[in-house]
């Protein structure tokens, strides 16, 4: 952990949306992580750093101390359990719902049903609470297609607009969670680093609220 302030970020939706909170914090990068090869950007501050990482990767990186805050989907916080970080801002960004999502009009399977999903501890821990009795399939992406080719009954996966889902036939049957992406603060760096990281989390959150 360096002297400078790094924040983990990953492409797309995370980053775009971010940009603006960043912003109001007077945080701003110099190159476009959609265009440069970078995974290191600099920013207008010489000790502010964005590191552009896989969103699954953003609390192993702030948990260890590579970076010292992210912003993480509340969906991929829960697959990682949490261990080093803070939660202190809900950014209200990349809002989504996870969700059990299935072939239109199949009843429940009788036995045990077969759930594919990337989101393995969080389908445990919904199953588990309602006492059923499941086989989870961990896959790494397209669930969307495992119930089309027989691997699944049921899948669980983010959902935003549904047209993915509607697109392969497939509607949502089950809420689990509101999901949004919060920002994580690695709890030494909260320490070591607390007047920058604080005056960060402040403008951050009137950001939000504004
Ligand atoms: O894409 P990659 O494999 O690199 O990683 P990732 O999918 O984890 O990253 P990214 O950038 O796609 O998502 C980052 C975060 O955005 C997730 O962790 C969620 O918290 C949040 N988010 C918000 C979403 C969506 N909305 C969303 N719609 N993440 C994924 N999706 C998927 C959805 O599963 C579907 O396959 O996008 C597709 C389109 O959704 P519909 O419902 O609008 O059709
Ligand atoms: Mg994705």
């Amino acid at each position: 952990m360096s002297n400078a302030l790094t924040i983990a970020l990953s492409k797309g939706r995370i980053f775009k949306e971010t940009l603006p909170l960043l912003a109001a914090a007077d945080i701003v990068p110099v190159d476009d992580p959609e265009t440069s090869r970078k995974l290191i950007l600099d920013t207008n501050h010489d000790d502010v750093k964005l590191v552009i990482i896989r969103a699954s990767d953003v609390p192993t990186y702030v948990g260890y101390g590579a970076a010292d805050v992210g912003v993480a989907g509340k969906d991929v916080l829960l697959e990682h359990g949490g261990e080093g970080l803070y939660e202190p801002v809900d950014l209200k960004i990349a809002c989504c719902r996870l969700m059990v999502a299935g072939p239109e009009g199949t009843p429940n399977a009788h036995g045990r049903m077969k759930i594919a999903t990337k989101y393995v501890k969080s389908t445990r821990r919904y199953y588990a609470d309602r006492q059923e009795q499941v086989e989870i399939i961990k896959l790494y992406g397209s669930m969307e297609l495992a119930p089309l080719v027989g691997l699944a009954d049921r899948i669980v996966d983010v959902v935003d607009t549904g047209n993915t889902l509607k697109a392969n036939g497939l509607v949502p049957l089950e809420h689990i969670a509101d999901i949004s992406s919060r920002l994580v603060v690695n709890k030494a760096s909260m320490k070591m680093k607390h007047a920058r990281i604080t005056a960060l989390v402040n403008r951050l959150q009137a950001a939000v609220s504004a």
